[in-house]
């Protein structure tokens, strides 16, 4: 008698295990239902600006004649939409854009040199060397210390040029969560 008590106690304690399992992976599974379709919905880019992952990149049509403007000037054009010029880290994000862009134009990117070689982007995010996509030859100048993206020999690259230089630019945001 007291060993039947006991196996039955052993199915119950076991069924419960099984519910609280199944209720626990049910409550894990629409969590990550309802994170990732509150994702997709509940977050977007400006009118005109393309997604990419977790961010927003406006890039000027081939048409705008009022867009050239110096590395200073380009970064004070994204920073008044709330937005920055463009950080590369990875090939997919510089195949992206590249694939978006005019192979007639260059692009300031969010790149400088500190000074003497350091080079600094400008979200504070780390410079892995691991993650550039310099044309051949490149880097090449210390009085070079701004950074365009530009289609060269039939590839796109980056270039070191003179701050003062005007060119096209690429925006940067971080993707908007309603
Ligand atoms: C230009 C200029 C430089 C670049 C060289 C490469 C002549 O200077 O764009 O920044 O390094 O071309 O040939």
């Amino acid at each position: 008698m007291v060993q039947e008590r006991n196996l039955q106690g052993k199915g119950v304690c076991w069924s419960l295990r099984l519910w609280s399992a199944a209720v626990i992976s049910i409550l894990l599974l629409s969590t990550c239902f309802i994170a990732h379709c509150v994702d997709k919905v509940w977050s977007c880019c400006p009118k005109d600006w393309k997604l990419l992952g977790s961010h927003c990149y406006l890039v000027p049509t081939v048409t705008s004649t009022d867009s050239a403007a110096s590395w200073m000037k380009s970064e004070e054009k994204c920073s008044q939409m709330g937005a920055h010029l463009l950080v590369i880290h990875s090939q997919k994000e510089q195949d992206f854009i590249t694939n978006i862009l005019s192979t007639h134009a260059a692009y300031f990117i969010g790149l400088r040199d500190s000074g003497h070689r350091q080079w600094q982007w400008v979200d504070q995010t780390p410079y892995d060397e691991s993650a550039t996509f310099w044309h051949k030859g490149e880097p090449s100048s210390e009085d070079e210390k701004c950074v365009i993206l530009n289609h060269r020999n039939d590839q796109w690259g980056w270039n070191d040029i003179p701050c003062n230089h005007k060119h096209k630019s690429v925006c940067q945001m971080k993707k908007i969560y309603l």
